[in-house]
């Protein structure tokens, strides 16, 4: 069989790097799926030349132009869903109906930003002296730097690239080392649709190098991010130092409220699918789950019962509900943290253990604690994976304290019963995202995303809201 090699996309041509790095499918470590280049700073350098060749000439292209290429994206990826989302399942270790799930995502975001590249328009106003009009409109703001990180590697993607062209701006992507094949996937459908040469490029290999590389660059005028606490705030460093745009979005330590008025089926659906579905490798999965007493060792037994019925497998097999860790090293961040919650006197209910599955892989039984307070490291801190953490509370003001009680506000969900405790919450809970009877996990994509402290900065993604990153506003004055 023909080695798969992942190339940068440079001015329009598949340019491979002098090195590359296996792409290892997380369910079967033997399953090397290919090779992906490791770029140097030179590429970057090359890629973001590239972009700012082709900025002036792509912000000044046809709305008509821009709508067809991220309509035809988005067609293409619905019709590929099946293949595309096998491979990213392949890859990054989410279960083939999650991978597919994404891929429609991905389409349908681009069909949204294929429409909105037809709606931008501007105002037109009186000036307060007389005989005067001001136009206030919005333009491309330039060269955008994407950097994204591997767990949702086409949707995220998706929603920084299709609004980032849809408003006109050029395009030097980052996606993360773990998921070329998608990352490639996702860049030649675009390329393909007709993009011309150089709006978007891509650089694969290292945050260290390339990421880094981009971070260096005086030449890119908007950073969009998402990943860890730690990158993001070198990412905003370095926005600060070349007075470019920076939007971030980092971790979550998500809570779901369970208060003794819910439907406890429902509630237990809610954080089975919050915490662990994708593995609980999402920003916006429930880790901690607060629980008031009088519904707490129903729902702990309730939940406990349900993990049980979980089948942790290869990402591509049927009936598999949770796929493997994405990496060696996040399945030993896992289980780090797992013991770091024994050692701080968690009760370890269930899971939390490496498992053997038909291939050899990066698997962690889904874990559990009970008996936790909120102070804890594994209540404070991100862990990305299959782990949450009950703690137990008295009543609802106690619940929201402790929700609130986070360095992070990305999503906050409640399951209850009672009018009056859904809309406190709405109102009280500090989050960028509310979920009332639902999971935290899980969005639509014509409203915004986005958190809250340190989850986020500047801002929002998705939905029309984009545009305030992905545009400038210009103000023209003009005497009839
Ligand atoms: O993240 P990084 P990683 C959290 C999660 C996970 C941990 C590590 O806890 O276990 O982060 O994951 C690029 N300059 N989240 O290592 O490093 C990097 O190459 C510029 C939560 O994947 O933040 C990748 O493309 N870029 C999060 C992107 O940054 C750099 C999702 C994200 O990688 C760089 C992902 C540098 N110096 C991870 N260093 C969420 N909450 O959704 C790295 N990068």
């Amino acid at each position: 069989m023909a080695t798969i090699e992942y190339s940068n996309l440079i001015n329009g041509e598949w340019r491979a790097a002098d090195h590359t790095q296996p792409n290892i499918n997380p369910s079967d470590i033997n399953d090397v799926i290919g090779y992906a280049s490791q770029s140097e700073v030179s590429d970057v350098a090359a890629a973001v030349a590239s972009a700012q060749s082709a900025a002036r000439k792509w912000s000044r292209s046809g709305i008509q132009q821009r709508h067809d290429i991220l309509k035809t994206t988005g067609d293409v990826l619905l019709a590929r869903a099946p293949e595309l989302g096998a491979m990213l399942a392949r890859e990054e270790g989410k279960t083939r109906p999650e991978g597919i799930g994404e891929v429609r995502r991905a389409a349908q975001i681009f069909h949204f930003y294929a429409g909105e590249c037809l709606r931008s328009g501007g105002e037109l106003v009186p000036s307060v002296r007389p005989g005067i009009n001001v136009a206030v409109t919005r333009e491309a703001v330039g060269v955008v730097g994407l950097i994204t990180p591997w767990n949702f590697p086409i949707a995220i993607p998706a929603w920084k690239i299709a609004p980032a062209l849809a408003w006109g701006n050029t395009v030097v992507f980052k996606p993360a080392e773990l998921v070329p094949a998608s990352a490639t996937m996702l860049v030649s459908i675009l390329h393909d649709a007709g993009l011309p040469h150089g709006v978007l490029n891509m650089v694969l290999g290292s945050g260290a190098i390339v990421g880094q590389a981009m971070l260096d660059s005086d030449q890119i005028d908007a950073y969009s991010f998402t990943g860890s606490l730690n990158t993001g705030r070198r990412v905003a460093a370095a926005a600060v130092e070349s007075l470019s745009r920076v939007q971030l979005e980092m971790g979550g330590k998500n809570a779901l409220v369970i208060l003794d008025d819910c439907d406890l089926t429902l509630a237990v659906e809610c954080a089975v699918n919050g915490a662990y579905f994708s593995t609980g490798q999402r920003c916006t999965a429930s880790s901690r789950l607060i629980v008031t007493e009088g519904i707490h060792d129903q729902f702990v037994e309730a939940l406990a019962a349900r993990l049980d019925t979980l089948n942790v497998g290869h990402a591509l097999d049927e009936g598999v509900d949770i796929g493997p860790t994405v990496s060696e090293a996040q399945m030993e961040q896992d289980l780090a943290y797992i013991r770091i919650g024994v050692e701080e006197g968690a009760v370890l209910h269930r899971g939390g253990r490496p498992v053997q599955a038909r291939s050899p892989g990066y698997y962690v039984a889904p874990a559990l604690f009970t008996q936790t307070s909120n102070a804890m490291r594994i209540n404070q801190e991100e862990i990305f994976g299959p782990v949450a953490s009950v703690i137990r509370v008295r009543n609802y003001e106690e619940a929201l304290a402790v929700s609130n009680d986070s360095a992070f506000g990305l999503t906050a969900g409640i399951c209850t019963s009672s009018l009056k405790y859904a809309s406190d919450f709405k109102r009280e809970a500090e989050a960028g995202m509310v979920m009332v009877n639902l999971p935290t996990a899980g969005v639509d994509y014509h409203v915004p995303f986005g958190g809250r402290k340190a989850s986020n900065l500047g801002p929002r993604e998705q939905g029309s809201h984009a545009r305030d990153f992905y545009t400038v506003v210009k103000t023209a004055y003009e005497q009839a």
